[in-house]
């Protein structure tokens, strides 16, 4: 466009910058803070909500909470921590949100992010090297870096249910639940799906509502979450620690301060083994799942093992024999830790009393929505006056596929990933010329503590780009070769796992119609950030101009 006059206005109608971000979450921030403040690039972020914080914007469901303990669950940016305290071990959304407060507070991060702005459409320019973003509201962006942070849960999954939208009460999906929230007292409540978001609404809205019935197709393997409050004390004497601990997460296979002990299952006597699990059941959290044995999740006898002393600490939980049948069933769903546990406090509780209830919907699909209430394919009608969707998203790929993306060739990436996912490193496409992602395909996303995620990524991304700078490399392109080879690296490594045996959305299997495939880099972080540096030395598998 030759009458292009462009302003550098975080809300231009045009907009002229160095790096366009797509997203305001734990990735953007990160990004934006690095590139401007360390770099010194001009940066603006698009963000399609109304504030900061990506997920955790969207996220104010009854009962929404990070699953990941603090410190972990935050930035190793020392002036960002050095200030900040927090009040529970596993923070509310509530308190994530005035997280990012602070970080806007410390790091002045808002007046480059333009919100309530989505992207609808992006172009690499090959004329003058510069992407071309257009927002939903006609403005325009050219930016010589174009960096995507939308996150895995950047679309939502609703199922086609007949009738869905003739629902007479109040529907909402987690993700777009009312910030003023939903008042259940005296009402029926109906949560469909149990996700992390389905145990976590269920489980508080069972404090308020008449009844709560969650409607399960395969059942969560939760673990106990040992919420506990944090003292100021406790935190700021531990603070001196924080650098290391910051450095030691980047160590472990996911990002977090537990890890997989050396030592197979059956290495241990029965004592042994039963004294472990009870030790890492003590320690609540995650510690059941990435703190155990190094081969439950290659090994189905050891992964047995893991799925029967849940069984028994779980079953002892819920009196009610029918629900507990549906809840903790004899034969497991799927191989343990092969689907995301959720973090509950007491939730298997809430299920067993007697005014709530959860129908099994392998058994007995639901097949319509009425006014009044949901049916079953048994014929049975409950009626209900909330009901939550906890349904999940179109995880990993879904947001980048709905984004309007086109490569050199004109070609959209929904096209380029119909029949499965083509990346190279997890952060960068062939056909994307100086276009970076995180915390999405082919990336340790999923298997991966979220901040820690970022960082690595972020890092790497910020020392890509100035790498370019100082080499003066105006064009940085994955090879088609490289993302052949790195999409076969993503399944050879999951395929030695347990993982691809069970129908997750880790797999793509939650959304019909979408290819059967591994989603994120299943290989830990200590050899995915091997890679990715070995890559970085010499532009391996880029071509460069
Ligand atoms: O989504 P999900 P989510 N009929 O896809 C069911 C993160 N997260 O929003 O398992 C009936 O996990 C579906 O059933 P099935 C975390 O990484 C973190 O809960 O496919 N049921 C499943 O039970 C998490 O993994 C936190 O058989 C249907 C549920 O809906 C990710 O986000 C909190 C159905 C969807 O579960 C996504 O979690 C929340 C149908 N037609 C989320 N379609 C914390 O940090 C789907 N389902 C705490």
């Amino acid at each position: 466009n030759e009458n292009f006059t462009a302003s550098n206005d975080t809300y231009a109608q045009e907009l002229e910058t160095d790096v366009i971000i797509v997203g305001a979450g734990f990735g953007g921030v990160y990004l934006l803070h690095k590139l401007r403040d360390e770099l010194g690039l001009k940066c603006k972020v698009y963000e399609a909500a109304g504030g900061l914080g990506g997920v955790w914007h969207w996220n104010c469901y009854p009962g929404a909470r990070v699953d990941t303990p603090v410190p972990i669950y935050e930035y190793s940016i020392e002036k960002v921590w050095k200030d900040w305290t927090w009040t529970e071990k596993y923070p509310s959304w509530q308190e994530l949100r005035r997280y990012f407060d602070h970080v806007e507070k410390v790091l002045d991060v808002k007046k480059d992010i333009a919100f309530n702005t989505r992207v609808v459409a992006a172009e690499f320019d090959m004329k003058t090297h510069r992407w071309v973003l257009k927002t939903e509201d006609g403005r325009i962006a050219r930016a010589k870096y174009f960096i995507n942070a939308i996150g895995f849960a950047a679309k939502r999954h609703f199922p086609d249910w007949k009738g869905l939208d003739t629902f007479k009460g109040e529907i909402h999906h987690s993700s777009f639940w009312p910030e003023a929230g939903v008042d259940v007292k005296g009402k029926r409540v109906a949560v469909i799906g149990t996700g992390s978001t389905g145990i976590q609404i269920a489980q508080e809205t069972a404090k308020d509502a008449d009844s709560v019935t969650v409607f399960q197709r395969t059942p969560n393997l939760c673990l106990p979450m040992e919420q506990r409050p944090l003292t100021k004390e406790e935190q700021e004497e531990a603070k001196a620690r924080y650098p290391d601990l910051y450095r030691h997460r980047m160590t472990t296979f996911a990002g977090f301060l537990v890890d997989f002990v050396k030592r197979d299952t059956f290495d241990d006597s029965d004592e042994e083994r039963e004294a472990f699990y009870q030790k890492l059941w003590d320690e609540g959290g995650f510690s059941y799942w990435l703190g155990t044995y190094q081969d439950m999740l290659f090994d189905q006898k050891a992964n047995d093992q893991a799925y029967n002393f849940w069984l028994k600490k779980t079953q002892a939980r819920i009196s009610d024999p029918r629900k507990r049948a549906i809840l903790a069933p004899e034969k497991a769903p799927h191989a343990w830790g092969t689907k995301r546990p959720s973090l509950e406090q007491d939730f298997y509780e809430q299920m067993d009393r007697p005014e709530n209830d959860v129908v099994d919907v392998k058994a007995t699909p639901i097949v319509e929505v009425k006014e009044n209430g949901i049916v079953t394919s048994d014929g049975q009608l409950r009626e209900f006056d909330v009901i939550a969707l906890a349904t999940g998203f179109d995880s990993v790929t879904g947001g980048m596929k709905n984004m309007g993306l086109k490569d050199i060739h004109g070609v959209e990436l929904s096209e380029k990933w119909k029949m499965g996912t083509w990346s190279y490193l997890g952060m960068t496409c062939s056909g994307y010329p100086n276009m970076f992602f995180l915390y999405g395909p082919q990336g340790p996303t999923a298997f991966s503590n979220g901040p820690s995620c970022v960082e690595i990524q972020g890092d790497w991304i910020i020392d890509a780009v100035a790498k370019m700078r100082a080499e003066n490399v105006d064009y940085l392109e994955a090879t088609e070769q490289a993302e052949e080879t790195w999409r076969e690296q993503v399944k050879e490594i999951s395929d030695k796992t347990l993982f691809p045996g069970t129908s997750s959305w880790y797999m793509g299997a939650n959304v019909p119609g979408k290819p059967r495939e591994q989603l994120c880099y299943a290989g830990g972080f200590p050899k995915y950030e091997k890679e990715c540096r070995n890559a970085l030395d010499g532009w391996k598998g880029f071509a460069t101009a």
